[in-house]
């Protein structure tokens, strides 16, 4: 037996399934990226919300390129289980709240009527860092990007999720429509903000008019978001097959924490997610540096670190001292440079993000957080970097957490057959490949503008202290760096 409207009264009685009548909700936000994050998240605030009966909220989802979620759960009336794993009790739910899913591409078109149609009011963004074309060190406008270049040369059929929004505000202008709210829910420092740069670059490229009109008209509300949701594993769907007594072809893998932090800025209004517990703040800014830097900003670093040391998961890497023994005096360089959020106490944050981490039922691999570290590094270690810099403290922690990187690519690159995902692979492997030499090696990858900017490249004592680190961490037994590196 298949999940579907159908096989939900043969759910046993402990999985929680939706209450309300889902012919009867309206498709009013359009969801861009319908990934297992987006579904861990938004999708359970909202099916929290039209669980009261606000039946106005539902969401239509869209692949960015792939048909692979629509083929998923259109069988399945889009319905999936949500499985909620703590360290020693799991709970288990049917999400009903997404009520359609257009399939990538090969639907654009029907996502760009749907779009400018009256009934979308909202239309929210996970594409991951890499999905908004923005140069992060200067804040452009990939223009040479294929799929951004073909898009400006035929705007009126757009396929990525920039010119879709461009085109569906300009169908909505003409047709004297309100616009939609653009809601970014990716992992970017003034994620709202980032998103109205690369959306109006993108809209002064095919009409300054339609700019300047966005400009004055749309909201992009800054969201802070947090729930750490592995990619989905054939083990997690026997397991939650298991768990529901029927089959789901793409159940999320979730822990139980989760939290939303949203600035409340909506052009057309917005479900009540506080209901779920979301919190609507306007100290949006420090909400998603704390999260950025504490979490994120480990978690990359225990990835590399976990690439190196063999460890697979995250939990495996938070057994290991010598990763530990980095984390602890990294978060305290990291807090100590950070503006918290009214009432929170950054101490007890990061206790919490231990526990989190430690989560064993959480099959949390460190090989998909290593990926992207080009548009990660940023924003989770080099700005509490540069923080540090700016008031004179030295950063041993946050160094060797970079260091970490450079091994980790440098190790990619020697190794036959190995992979390097990352929209900068080609650039970063060769600059990887051009030394054998630690202060060689440190020297080319830190010439990537694109990561470092000019600053730090032109900081002589950074330099000497990560090249002092890339050699310490060369030389530890424990560490399998690159066999080639000269020391
Ligand atoms: C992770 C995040 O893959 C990554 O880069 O650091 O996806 C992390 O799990 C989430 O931001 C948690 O909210």
């Amino acid at each position: 037996m298949q999940l579907s409207e159908n096989s939900l009264t043969q759910l046993p009685a402990s999985v929680a399934r939706p209450s309300y009548d889902r012919s009867k909700v309206l498709g009013a936000i359009v969801h861009l990226g319908i990934g297992a994050f987006h579904r861990a998240h938004q999708a359970m605030f909202t099916d929290a919300v039209l669980s009261t009966g606000d039946l106005a909220w539902g969401i239509v989802g869209a692949g960015v390129i792939s048909a692979d979620m629509k083929n998923a759960l259109s069988p399945q009336d889009f319905l999936y289980a949500l499985a909620e794993m703590g360290a020693d009790s799991e709970k288990v739910r049917v999400i009903g709240s997404i009520v359609g899913v257009f399939g990538g591409t090969e639907d654009a078109d029907k996502l760009l009527a749907k779009m400018s149609d009256v009934s979308t009011r909202i239309v929210s963004i996970t594409v991951t860092e890499k999905g908004y074309y923005l140069d992060l060190a200067t804040g452009k406008l990939q223009l040479q990007v294929p799929a951004v270049a073909a898009d400006l040369a035929a705007p009126a059929t757009p396929k990525t999720i920039l010119g879709l929004i461009v085109q569906a505000l300009k169908n909505r202008r003409a047709a004297g429509i309100p616009p939609f709210t653009v809601l970014s829910c990716d992992n970017l420092p003034n994620n709202g903000k980032l998103a109205k740069a690369a959306v109006l670059a993108f809209a002064r490229e095919v009409d300054a008019g339609l700019a300047v009109w966005i400009e004055a008209n749309v909201c992009f509300p800054c969201t802070m978001v947090d729930r750490i949701t592995p990619a989905t594993t054939d083990a997690d769907r026997a397991h939650v097959t298991e768990l529901i007594g029927m089959v789901d072809a793409w159940p999320v893998v979730t822990e139980q924490f989760v939290q939303w932090v949203i600035e409340d800025q909506f052009t057309m209004g917005r479900p009540d997610w506080n209901i779920a517990g979301a919190v609507f703040s306007d100290e949006i800014e420090n909400w998603e540096n704390m999260k950025l830097r504490c979490l994120n900003g480990s978690h990359s670093t225990l990835s590399y670190l976990g690439q190196l040391t063999g460890r697979e998961t995250v939990a495996d890497a938070m057994k290991l001292p010598l990763i530990t023994d980095i984390l602890d005096p990294l978060w305290l360089e990291i807090r100590e440079v950070l503006h918290a959020p009214k009432g929170v106490n950054t101490a007890e944050y990061v206790e919490s993000l231990k526990q989190r981490f430690r989560n064993p039922a959480l099959k949390h691999r460190t090989a998909q957080i290593a990926c992207d570290g080009s548009q990660k590094l940023p924003q989770r270690l080099l700005a509490p970097l540069r923080d540090r810099i700016a008031k004179g403290l030295a950063s041993p922690m946050i160094i060797t957490a970079v260091a970490a990187w450079m091994h980790f690519v440098v190790k990619t690159a020697n190794t036959p057959g190995a992979v390097l995902n990352d929209p900068l692979a080609t650039e970063i492997l060769d600059k990887a490949r051009l030394s054998n030499e630690a202060s060689g090696i440190v020297g080319n990858l830190l010439a990537i503008e694109k990561i470092f900017d000019l600053d730090l490249p032109a900081n002589a004592s950074f330099r000497a202290q990560l090249i002092e680190k890339f050699v310490a961490l060369a030389k530890n037994p424990a560490v399998a760096t690159a066999t080639q590196i000269k020391v």
